[in-house]
């Protein structure tokens, strides 16, 4: 099942058990509803590569990956809040930046890469 749009939000993906799913939007994708998917699924911001184009958790939100494989590529990844959280349990989870984009881990925020913040790490 492939989805594909500009800017994709939740709930308009929909979750189907089962499925090897795969969203794809040229800008933005944002979770603004808590998922438990068991089966492997991939995530697609930013397409067109054009370094705009975030996968965006709001607050409060989980999506998770029961023990399947968990692939996002953005041009960010942005964990709101305190309480979103991310996990493939014992699947693999791949994060990759779009438009040959620096990936950051810790730090703060800069130009040109994906940071993925301390406090992003440990929500
Ligand atoms: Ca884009």
């Amino acid at each position: 099942m492939t989805i594909t749009g500009y800017d994709l939000t939740m709930p308009n993906i929909i979750t189907v058990g089962g499925l090897n799913q795969s969203y794809t939007a040229l800008d933005n994708i944002t979770l603004n509803q808590s998922r438990v998917v068991n089966a492997p699924i991939t995530f697609t911001a930013d397409s067109d590569a054009d370094g705009s184009g975030s996968f965006i958790l709001l607050d409060g939100m989980s999506l998770t990956a029961s023990n399947n494989a968990l692939t996002i590529t953005a041009a960010d990844l942005d964990l709101q809040g305190t309480s979103s959280t991310l996990s493939s349990g014992s699947g693999l989870m791949t994060i990759a930046a779009s438009n040959n984009r620096n990936l950051a881990l810790g730090g703060s925020n800069a130009v040109g890469q994906m940071t993925i913040s301390g406090s992003e790490l440990f929500e």
